[in-house]
């Protein structure tokens, strides 16, 4: 039996474990990358580790999320990263150069390699066939001393593309397809690797849309195979040299298959506020729109761009409608810029932004009040544009460049028939991705003589070992899909504090209930309660470190998204799975009690707990973990677990305190 492309990169790359969907393997990691507001925890505990040098063939810092640094803490933090970046081995990428997963992408993605990064949407580079996944900071600070990134062989589905997209249509609305059909908890355990004819008609950047926004299905990866199309973006980036072929053999077994024929694709949006609320634009036309933002991870680069500058050339965006282009990098600004199409965009009436994440998270160009926003991102998760109750919808450049012409949402095939000269502006890449390097700074060429810590920059805090009794109040009870960004928002006001984990602390779930933290605080250890696919979306380790810091034990959930899970093993929380009478039953403020001894049944390798709530009725919870979580668990987070392996084993550098 043949192998998929997923299996063929994982069996080079095997360290521990075998092949076996839901069996946990061990993988050794080419590449790490990671970010501002994540990275300065990853190198506070590469440092706590005692680790002195990056192993990874390839590091890079990004300070991609709040380069506007309204405040010195951003800039403090900035310039922590580039010295730890400079002290420790990794490329640095000055504030302003883009966005972590643009940047990677032009600069150092390469096919066949693993990369592991403290960011969601790492998976990005899937679409010239990296194996790219995306982890909390501490799993990347311990791949970055060299040491395996464990995870649950997944599932490997087949997306199949048949057909080609037709006029009006693009890669985003192939994404928008899968998330419409499968929802964003569809992905959860799974790999999905796009084959077929319509694959091989997408040029690599079409490919990183799909394979970036893969993340909002909850996978843990999505993967394109490589062929000429995947040489000429390198040759176009200048890194030929670095092409691998790879594909899926002919007979390699899927565990699952999706069709797509991208020939009855029409443009599609998702309406607020969650990424698979997915329509038929025609489905929303009508709609007045006072704000369209063209950029992001997904869509900010040239080549997404450039069909809307086309789209606006020698017109002007409607008087009601304000457009702002926040490119995903410094290289797609200064391409546009120097072929002219800057200029042409904002006579159109464009406001262009840095290279930068900002509006994504609600920094900068916040929605006005009962306002609709069209943006080209990934995420519409309420609020977080800015303002609670807003109304963010998701689609192509095409759709938000239409939408800014007609000052209201349009099938954009429409707005072409109404208009007359009004043509699909296609796909474009330039010969040359020829924008300077000056913004990264190579290991050899580090500035800082040693890490510069500002006053806002504290230690990570450490938790006990697992106690044997466990018993608290339920602080909070929360509904189904509580994304990262209800937990710790990334807005400008709390993003500051990002290295200050007791500050932070103060804001966690405050969208939620802004009582909670106090309560928490206050309470003697205790839970929370949530329904399905608890901590979606970002890859934040905050949204685990934050409740731990609280004195919070245990999370009782219905099920749980991939990355906040590992988190809370990370930091040492109890993820127990309740079912949903369980669920229902449980109320806000109830007292609940783990009957068994919880440290004993975590080393033995028990699953079901017993949950006593109230003194008054009993319910099961699962623990579903491998050997090596469980050890985590029990030490207290994986901070502690491996600094004492490190001193066990005398392999990694000794911790400086010890
Ligand atoms: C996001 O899109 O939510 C973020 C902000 O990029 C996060 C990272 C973070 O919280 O710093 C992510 O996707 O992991
Ligand atoms: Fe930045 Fe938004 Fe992409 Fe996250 S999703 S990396 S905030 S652009």
């Amino acid at each position: 039996m043949g192998q998929t492309l997923t299996e063929k990169i994982l069996d080079d790359h095997l360290v521990e474990g075998e092949l076996e969907t839901g069996e946990e393997i061990g993988i050794e990691i080419d590449q790490v990358l990671t970010q501002d507001t994540t990275g300065t925890l990853v190198w506070l505990q590469f440092e706590a580790l005692g680790l002195d040098e990056v192993q990874t063939e390839l590091a890079a810092q990004y300070c991609d999320h709040q380069t506007y640094q309204f405040d010195f803490k951003n800039t403090d933090d900035h310039r922590f990263l580039r010295s730890a970046a400079g002290t420790f081995g990794a490329h640095f990428s000055r504030p302003g150069n883009g966005i972590c997963h643009n940047v990677h992408k032009e600069n150092f993605a390469a096919p066949g390699k693993t990369l592991l990064g403290s960011d969601s949407h790492t998976p990005t580079p899937g679409g010239l066939g990296e194996l790219a996944i995306g982890s909390g900071g501490l799993d990347v600070a311990v791949a970055m001393g060299g040491g395996p990134y464990y995870i649950e062989m997944p599932e490997v589905v087949n997306v199949r593309l048949e057909g080609e997209l037709p006029e009006w249509s693009t890669a985003k609305d192939v994404i928008l397809e899968m998330l419409r059909r499968l929802s964003v908890k569809g992905g959860v355990g799974k790999i999905f690797e796009y084959t077929g004819p319509g694959a091989d008609s997408l040029s690599v950047p079409e490919r990183t849309t799909i394979t970036n926004m893969g993340t909002e299905l909850g996978a843990t990866s999505s993967l394109f195979g490589t062929d000429e199309k995947t040489k000429d973006y390198l040759s176009r980036q200048g890194r030929e040299d670095e092409y691998v072929e790879l594909t899926p053999d002919d007979d390699a077994a899927y565990d699952d298959e999706i069709v797509i024929d991208l020939s009855d694709l029409e443009p599609l949006i998702a309406c607020p506020s969650m990424p698979d609320n997915v329509v038929p634009v025609g489905e929303v036309a009508g709609e007045t729109v006072e704000q369209v933002i063209v950029g992001s991870c997904t869509n900010g680069g040239y080549e997404d761009i450039l069909p809307a500058a086309k789209m606006l050339e020698g017109r002007e965006i409607n008087k009601k409608t304000e457009m702002i282009v926040a490119p995903g990098s410094k290289q797609a600004s200064e391409i546009l810029a120097r072929e002219g199409w800057t200029a042409e965009m904002m006579a159109a009436g464009v406001n262009f932004s840095e290279a930068t994440c900002g509006a994504c998270i609600g920094i900068g160009h916040v929605p006005a009040s009962d306002s609709v926003s069209l943006r080209t991102f990934n995420r519409n998760f309420e609020g977080r544009s800015g303002i609670e109750d807003d109304n963010v919808y998701l689609c192509s450049p095409e759709v938000a460049a239409a939408a800014a012409l007609k000052g209201e949402i349009v099938d954009p095939r429409d707005l072409a028939d109404e208009l007359g000269d009004l043509e699909d502006p296609g796909f474009e890449m330039p010969d040359q991705y020829d924008g300077s390097k000056a913004d990264l700074i190579a290991p050899d060429e580090a500035v800082d003589d040693g890490l510069i810590k500002g006053p806002n920059i504290g230690d990570v805090p450490l938790k006990d070992p697992l106690d044997a009794h466990l018993e608290g109040e339920v602080h909070l009870k929360m509904d189904d899909n509580i994304t990262t960004d209800h937990i710790i928002p990334a807005t400008q006001d709390i993003l500051m504090y990002r290295s200050n984990i007791p500050k932070l602390s103060e804001f966690t779930l405050s969208r939620v209930d802004d009582t909670f933290a106090e309560r928490a605080l206050e309470g003697d250890g205790g839970f929370l309660v949530a329904g399905e696919n608890y901590g979606q979306g970002s890859s934040r380790e905050h949204a685990a470190l934050c409740p731990m810091y609280l004195g919070i034990e245990g999370v009782l959930a219905q099920s749980f998204a991939r990355i906040h899970k590992a988190n809370l093993f990370n930091f040492g929380l109890l993820p127990l799975t309740i079912d949903e009478e369980t669920y229902g039953k449980i109320e806000q403020g109830d007292d609940i009690e783990i009957v068994d001894d919880v440290s004993e049944a975590v080393d033995s390798g028990q699953e079901e707990f017993t949950i006593r709530v109230n003194d008054d009725w009993e319910a099961t919870g699962h623990l579903d973990a491998s050997e090596r979580e469980r050890r985590i668990l029990s030490a207290g987070g994986k901070l502690s677990l491996t600094r004492q392996q490190y001193k066990d084993e005398g392999t990694g550098a000794t911790p400086a305190d010890d």
